[in-house]
């Protein structure tokens, strides 16, 4: 039989969801089945980072941007449609913000508006071993809130980056989730080493979904609160150095070390900020800022020296929008005059989560 699996890859900012999505698309691809993975998030009309990430990687990718998949199930059933008549046999999404509450809009919409039109997967939720530990020692503060929601959510909860952690300490994050949320199967992954690839991909194409309603009460004062004090910011523009050429690692890394520090240094989280750069032969950067307290992340790096850069420029952050744009803003013009970079802006977008619905 044929098949058309969708799965939700749900998790916290950061957690790994678009480097694992990469990763186990290419997988499948490279085992002889077809995969494909849509990046969702809610800039308007913006090329998403994670998506043109994904393209310069070489995965079959595509992006639903302007709307949660959770409010347009119509044109995400359409691109289902279109990827399975494709021959595609799993196809994963992320979902914007925080998640949480896909599992209702999503799975139980799909598996009311179009039953039988596909398979959905077990609901998969990513959890770094970072926040892990933090939520196990009770130190994760109002992020515990939402970690818990998005793991009670859960059928396959998967821990994730775990080319960093220590055996002992993989072991005990694998044995308190499994105990703490005894409702989904616990699975490892290192999307960086390709560990655990294979169990995921058969959890997916074997798996189902539960469907089940989980004990959440989304109303909740402390969730809508941390969920709204969320703000979200879009940027695109490219670089032109004016002569020469320059290093576009040390360019992203400076760019995203005061990002950090003026979000920091203002009072503010930034839980996941993301500097994504390529220039004209294809050669492409990537920084990430995954808190103020945790350092700059480079995951891809430029092979030679640069002298045009696209760039894009995402980030989630606990602060409010007009001081998002605001501090970004400096930093952005701060830093590329000190690489003599002309800017061209093409595309900005920012807007604060909890004002969305007014
Ligand atoms: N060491 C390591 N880092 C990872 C792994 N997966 C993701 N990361 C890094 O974690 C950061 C956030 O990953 P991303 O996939 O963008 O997270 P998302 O926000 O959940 O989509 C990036 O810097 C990634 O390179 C992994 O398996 N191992
Ligand atoms: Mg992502």
């Amino acid at each position: 039989m044929e098949m058309k699996k969708f799965a939700v890859i749900s998790g916290f900012l950061g957690a790994g969801k678009t480097t694992a999505m990469m990763a186990l698309t290419r997988y499948c691809c490279e085992h002889g089945g077809k995969a494909a993975m849509i990046s969702n998030d809610l800039g308007e009309g913006v090329m998403l980072a994670d998506h043109k990430l994904a393209q310069l990687g070489g995965c079959r990718a595509l992006q639903i941007t302007d709307e949660c998949i959770c409010f347009c199930l119509d044109l995400l059933a359409e691109r289902l449609e279109a990827c399975f008549a494709e021959g595609c046999e799993l196809v994963v999404s992320d979902i914007p913000g925080f998640g949480v509450g896909a599992l209702e809009h999503v799975y139980h919409g799909l598996a009311g508006n179009c039953p039988g039109r596909f398979e959905l997967a077990p609901f998969t939720v990513l959890i770094e071993p970072h926040h892990a530990k933090l939520l196990r020692l009770e130190q994760a503060g109002d992020m515990g809130t939402i970690l818990d929601a998005q793991l009670k959510e859960a059928d396959l909860i998967v821990l994730s980056k775990l080319d960093l952690p220590d055996e002992a300490e993989r072991a005990e994050e694998l044995a308190w989730l499994a105990q703490r949320y005894p409702q989904a199967e616990i699975l490892p992954l290192s999307a960086a080493t390709g560990e655990g690839l294979d169990r995921l991909a058969l959890a997916l194409r074997e798996g189902k979904a539960s469907l089940r309603h989980p004990d959440i009460d989304y109303d909740a004062d402390d969730l809508q609160g941390a969920m709204g004090s969320l703000s979200e910011y879009y940027l695109q523009y490219r670089a032109l150095v004016c002569c020469g050429d320059f290093d576009g690692n040390a360019y992203l890394r400076e760019l995203a070390e005061a990002i950090r520090a003026a979000i920091g240094g203002a009072g503010f989280e930034l839980p996941h900020g993301k500097l994504l750069a390529w220039g004209p032969e294809g050669d492409y950067g990537k920084a990430d800022i995954l808190g103020v307290d945790r350092p700059v992340e480079l995951p891809q790096r430029f092979t030679r020296h640069c002298t045009d850069l696209a760039v894009l420029l995402n980030a989630s952050a606990v602060c409010p929008d007009g001081t998002l744009d605001r501090l970004i803003g400096e930093a952005v013009k701060e830093i590329s005059a000190r690489y003599q970079l002309e800017l061209t802006i093409f595309k900005k977008d920012h807007f604060g989560l909890g004002e969305q619905d007014e």
